[in-house]
């Protein structure tokens, strides 16, 4: 989808606390989708239950210490992934390294992930506004990284009837949000149909968490 402004994307402040990084991850972009396949032939995607029972239409799995899941019990971060029975593959020093350079571009120095949620979008599918309110320690900011199909973001406010904007992701986007922003409601609106030359029909996001 067309930008209106295209060279204020480089640095685009969301709120206080929260900006985005127009293609600050492109340098690395075939590195992270090669990642993102291997770990998906230790941990393959799946499609989660949600604790009211109804099936994500976002694929998911993790790589790192703990890995976000939900299920009938809710939703929490497991250090063993509930499909195999085994850990998470270990988060990769490439992920780590974006999403702590990121993180410092938007003034949150030492950011030093445990858990990355990957997910993954087909044509149709969304997530509804929500918070990330899982993670025990609000302090510390998500770095979430958009690669593949455009998508757009609905970036909300403190209360879940605060009507969303919707915001532009491409490619190599990164959104960073901590501070007064780290309980902002957001959300991913129904991708629609459309390929990229590195993905595909897909969109995949990297979502950088410290959890405990
Ligand atoms: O896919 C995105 O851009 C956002 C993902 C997200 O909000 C989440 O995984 O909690
Ligand atoms: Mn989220």
């Amino acid at each position: 989808m067309p930008d209106l402004f295209p060279d204020d994307r480089a640095r685009l402040p969301l709120d206080p606390g929260a900006v985005l990084l127009g293609g600050f991850a492109l340098p690395v972009d075939r590195v992270l989708l090669q990642l993102i396949t291997h770990t998906a032939e230790a941990a393959p995607f799946r499609h989660l239950e949600t604790p009211g029972g109804r099936r994500m239409s976002v694929a998911m799995t993790n790589v790192g210490q703990l890995g976000w899941v939900s299920d009938r019990r809710g939703y929490r971060y497991s250090p063993v992934d509930p499909l195999t029975g085994r850990p998470w593959p270990a988060m990769p020093p490439a992920f780590t390294t974006l999403a702590t350079e990121a993180a410092a571009a938007a003034g949150f120095a030492n950011f030093a992930p445990e858990a990355c949620l990957i997910n993954r979008y087909a044509s149709g599918a969304k997530l509804s506004l929500h918070q990330d309110r899982d993670e025990r320690n609000l302090d510390q900011p998500i770095v979430s990284v958009s690669l593949g199909v455009d998508a757009r973001f609905l970036w909300g406010g403190q209360s879940r009837t605060d009507r969303p904007r919707r915001i532009a992701l491409h490619h190599g986007d990164v959104v960073v949000w901590g501070g007064p922003a780290r309980l902002t409601f957001h959300g991913v609106d129904t991708l629609g149909e459309s390929s990229h030359p590195l993905t595909g029909s897909l969109r995949y996001n990297l979502t950088f968490r410290i959890a405990t």
